[in-house]
């Protein structure tokens, strides 16, 4: 694979509600596109579906943008890779910078797919043919609300409720749910909102039975999830701590979690996503998509991605038009009533990308190459 030329675009589509979570609310979500051309004509989509603010991770829409103008390009453009690991590898000199680096992997993956006319799903060894769905709701000012949201998510289908949690909006919201709704799958994430100091708050959130507490302390922090995870019954899952496959060999060694959130844009790709699945398939832990509020490009990997066997837990993969206003795929997946989405078998995104929605919303383009 060698790439001619790199099409960067910062794409704003307006959102349908906001959503608040430890960190703060979002009420606008840009995101990065990457075109790729290769010397074969070949087109791929990619997405960095990096956060607007530096409050989940260090990277940034803007940060993307220009890390992977000034940084990943040059090191990419014009020179013949062999398969993905070699490119990436020859990435390994940039420190971090995932969101970055998955927005080009993924479009690699994309035009590979086509060159080689195989199904995503089947080049990244998926054996899944579809894939659970769980939905995420955020804080919300009353628990009448929230409880009024799992119902209608519950009505449509969905297989799990992921609710966000902070200090003072945690366990009389999470007693509240299940005296409603029973024995629901029901998770909560932090989103690194705690310290060791509340151990008694997650030792009593044990009663509850969650099926998991999603990144309860500090993202560089794989030590004082251990020492929790000790004290409590319920599996700790992370998220933002982990970056990479290693990351992951580390916290599994510290038995600092039971499960593994991957998102491919926070760990650089596709590829360190297969990496982190197989790690953890060794070790009986089990895994499970999160999500960026990527559009229909970007949740086309993590579909993808999610048909490889040890993705045992619902994805955050909820359908684009319960957040955006428009999407930048022609026809976006749907969720069954049972809360399936497909995994589409044809070679590519597997929907079509619709170019003239991408140039309708971006805000700031770049060539490079
Ligand atoms: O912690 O999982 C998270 C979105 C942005 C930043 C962090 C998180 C999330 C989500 C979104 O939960 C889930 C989705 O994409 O539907
Ligand atoms: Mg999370």
């Amino acid at each position: 694979m060698k790439i001619k030329k790199i099409v960067l675009h910062k794409v704003e589509i307006p959102i349908v509600t906001s959503f608040t979570t430890s960190f703060g609310t979002l009420t606008n979500k840009p995101t990065v596109i990457v075109k790729i051309e290769t010397y074969d004509g070949i087109i791929g989509y990619g997405e960095a579906a990096a956060m607007p603010f530096p409050f989940y991770s260090p990277d940034t829409i803007d940060i993307c943008m220009l890390a992977l103008r000034d940084y990943i390009a040059p090191l990419v453009l014009h020179k013949d890779f062999p398969d993905v690991q070699s490119l990436m590898d020859s990435l390994k000199v940039i420190k971090k910078h995932t969101f970055a680096k998955a927005g080009l992997e993924t479009a690699v993956w994309m035009a590979l797919s086509i060159q080689q006319d195989t199904a995503l799903k089947v080049l990244l060894g998926g054996t899944q043919n579809k894939v659970a769905v769980g939905a995420r709701i955020g804080i919300k000012k009353t628990i009448e609300e929230i409880l009024d949201e799992i119902a209608v998510k519950l009505e449509e289908g969905f297989q799990r409720i992921k609710i966000k949690i902070k200090p003072g909006w945690d366990i009389t919201v999470v007693e509240a749910i299940r005296r409603k709704f029973g024995s629901i799958l029901l998770m909560v994430d932090a989103n690194s909102a705690y310290t060791l100091e509340d151990v008694k708050l997650f030792k009593a959130l044990d009663q509850y039975s969650l099926t998991m507490i999603e990144q309860p302390l500090a993202d560089d922090d794989i030590v004082d999830h251990s020492v929790l995870q000790k004290e409590i019954t319920t599996p700790i899952c992370l998220d933002e701590s982990i970056l990479s496959a290693d990351d992951a060999r580390r916290a599994i060694y510290l038995h600092a979690c039971k499960v593994i959130n991957i998102k491919p844009g926070r760990v650089g790709g596709l590829l360190e996503s297969k990496k982190i699945h197989d790690v953890c398939q060794k070790h009986a832990v089990d895994v499970w998509c999160g999500g960026m509020f990527e559009t229909g490009i970007g949740r086309a990997f993590n579909i993808a991605i999610s048909s490889l066997p040890n993705y045992v837990y619902p994805g955050d993969i909820s359908p684009i038009n319960l957040f955006y206003v428009d999407d930048l795929v022609k026809d976006s997946f749907t969720v069954d009533h049972y809360g399936y989405v497909k995994v589409p078998e044809e070679p590519g995104l597997g929907f079509d990308v619709d170019e003239k929605k991408i140039e309708r919303y971006t805000v700031e383009k770049v060539t490079i190459g």
